[in-house]
Formats: structure tokens, C-alpha cells, sequence
């Protein structure tokens, strides 16, 4: 076919074209790898001098046309061009926005008021030894939370941690002090009800420095607690006994709907549990590496889930890993 004709018939079919299908086909027919003016612009070195640069010139020039007239047809077919009426006026469509997991969010409030008080930031490994998860952290070898009924364990030596304070005694093993380390992660516990999930996230600190009192210690955590529960709320501290810690203590949040008065949310209390802490245990100290005659440190530890259950007012934990938009939205 010579390019008048050529022209004539592809810029035919091209307007008549009633579909994107069949405008693909004329396309392909004209422009494709063995289009028929393919053919034509790959034979033009065959041409004799006189002929190649005036059919050169005119094959591209159609060339240039076929494109837009191909293109002009496209927009055509997909209703993009005059004839397409758009209602300006139209409600437009609502996005819906994502945020994060309200266990997310928590971790986050408590990491960003502990920066203010200069804590960074550190994990490691799940999976961890024995003596990294307990021997280190002055468990007794009989201590029930070594046993099989309570702990996941991977073989003889290895285990799920049960606590993130490993992270902790990796840290001092490889810094010497001032020390001042949070340690957000998941543990593992053979534990299943509404108040407990075989995996739930922890937050654990450490302070390791010289002259360091239980007052330290108990600054930090009102700082923290009210960070997450608000200025107006109180905390108190009463004795217990952890293995890694001594003195030890369980720390309580006072109740933020009868504030302190007692009701039923606290059980006629006043005051909900919300984690644990002490003075390091000089045996941990020494398991870091660290001489206890010279240096102090308080450390405490809590359940995120269950700062998330105080805070929101939920009352079964696996709602928070059931997924179920209707619960997850509203935080
Ligand atoms: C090192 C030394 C001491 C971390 C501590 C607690 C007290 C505690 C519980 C809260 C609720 C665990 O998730 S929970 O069941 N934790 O009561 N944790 S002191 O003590 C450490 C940690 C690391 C080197």
C-alpha cells in the first residue's frame, strides 16, 4: 500500500473505531512491530537516495498523526472528552483513614515521655537461653515460672522470653553506666483467659547509675503513669517480691472515675494495679557485669495489654488481637 492510501485508510479506521478493543487492533495494525507503517519507516534504507528522504519525512509525518488521532479516539471511548457531563456538585467520596493499634499507640506515649526523661530505646532477641531469661535474673533453678506448665521452651536451653529484662542484661553486659533503657517488646507466656494471651507486649526500664534511691524510681513512673492516664492521677507503691529486684514493689494507679474514693471499676479500692519495680538485685548487676558496690539501679516492668485495658475500660484482653473493625476503630 503507498502512504497516501495508507493514510487515508488508517486515519479512516482510527475515527470509526468504536471501541477501545478494536482501536487496540488498529493500532497494532499500523504502529505494532509488523505494523504495515512500521514496515514502511524500517524499509527506507532500501530506498534509492532521491525517494528516502521525501518518504521518510512523509511516513513520520503520518506516523505523528495516527498517534494522535489513536490518542484523541482513546480519550473519546473512555468518556473523558466533550459530551461527558461531571456533576461538580457531587458529594465527593470519604476516605477512610487507618491509625494505630490502640496497643501501638500506648507503647508510643510511654516511649516518647520516657525520651523525655533520656531512656532509648533497645531490643533483642524472642528467642532466648535459660540462663539469659532466668539464671541472670537471680530465678532460683526451682522457681515455678521455669516450668514447662508456664514457659514455652524450644529445647532444654532455649525458650519464647518471658520478659524482655534479657534485653536489659545483653545492654549492661555490652555498656557500662549511666544506663537508662527501655525495652518495649512481645513475650510468651503459657497463660490463656480474659485477663491473659499466651503473647502480649511488655515495657520494661532499667536505670543503672551511681546513688540511684527508690525516690528516683518513683518519680519516674508518676511521670510516666501520668503521661498515659493523665496529669490529675496518683500512684502509690506497696511491697512485694520479684526474684530480679529488692526492694521490690507493686505500683498502683489511683482509680481515674472515683479518684481514689472507691467504685465498682476498682472494686471499692481506689487504686488499680499497674506494674512492677525495684532495685535492682546486686546478683543482676553482677550477671551484667556490673559491680554492685559502685552502682544502683531501679528497674520496673509492665503489661502494655493492661495498661491498654485500665485506660479504654476494656474488659477482655483478646478483643485487642481479635481484628474486628468494629472494636479496633474506636481508638
Ligand atoms: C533487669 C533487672 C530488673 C523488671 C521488672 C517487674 C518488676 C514486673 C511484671 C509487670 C506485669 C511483668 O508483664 S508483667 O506480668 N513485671 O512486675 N519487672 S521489676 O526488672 C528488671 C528487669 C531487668 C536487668
Amino acid at each position: 500500500m503507498d502512504l497516501k492510501r495508507l493514510s487515508e485508510t488508517a486515519i479512516d479506521e482510527v475515527r470509526k473505531a468504536s471501541s477501545a478493543e478494536e482501536l487496540f487492533r488498529i493500532e497494532k495494525k499500523y504502529l505494532g512491530k509488523k505494523g504495515e507503517l512500521t514496515k514502511i519507516l524500517r524499509s527506507l534504507s532500501d530506498l534509492p537516495a532521491e525517494k528516502r528522504k521525501e518518504t521518510g519525512k512523509n511516513a513520520n509525518i503520518l506516523k505523528n498523526t495516527l498517534e494522535g488521532e489513536i490518542k484523541a479516539k482513546n480519550e473519546e471511548l473512555s468518556g473523558k472528552t466533550k459530551g461527558v457531563v461531571i456533576d461538580v456538585t457531587a458529594p465527593g467520596k470519604r476516605i477512610e483513614y487507618g491509625h494505630l493499634h490502640p496497643i501501638t499507640q500506648i507503647l508510643n506515649e510511654l516511649i516518647e515521655a520516657g525520651k523525655m526523661l533520656g531512656f532509648s530505646v533497645v531490643d533483642g532477641p524472642e528467642i532466648e537461653t535459660a540462663w539469659y531469661n532466668f539464671d541472670a535474673l537471680n530465678t532460683d533453678e526451682n522457681h515455678p515460672s521455669r516450668d514447662h506448665t508456664d514457659t514455652f521452651y524450644i529445647s532444654n536451653d532455649l525458650l519464647l522470653r518471658t520478659h524482655t529484662s534479657p534485653v536489659q542484661i545483653r545492654y549492661m553486659q555490652e555498656n557500662k553506666p549511666p544506663i537508662r533503657i527501655f525495652a518495649p517488646g512481645r513475650v510468651y507466656r503459657r497463660d490463656s483467659d480474659a485477663t491473659h494471651t499466651p503473647m502480649f507486649n511488655q515495657l520494661e526500664g532499667l536505670l543503672v547509675d551511681e546513688e540511684v534511691t527508690m525516690s528516683d524510681l518513683k518519680g519516674t513512673l508518676l511521670y510516666l503513669v501520668q503521661a498515659v492516664f493523665g496529669e490529675e492521677r496518683e500512684i502509690r507503691l506497696r511491697p512485694h517480691h520479684f526474684p530480679f529486684t529488692e526492694p521490690s514493689a507493686e505500683v498502683d494507679v489511683s482509680c481515674g472515675l472515683c479518684s481514689g474514693k472507691g467504685c465498682k471499676s476498682c472494686k471499692g479500692e481506689g487504686w488499680l494495679e499497674i506494674l512492677g519495680a525495684g532495685m535492682v538485685h546486686p546478683n543482676v548487676l553482677r550477671a551484667g557485669g556490673i559491680d554492685p558496690k559502685k552502682y544502683q539501679g531501679f528497674a520496673f516492668g509492665m503489661g502494655i495489654e493492661r495498661i491498654a485495658m485500665l485506660k479504654y475500660g476494656v474488659d477482655d484482653l483478646r478483643a485487642f488481637y481479635d481484628n474486628d473493625l468494629r472494636f479496633t476503630e474506636q481508638f
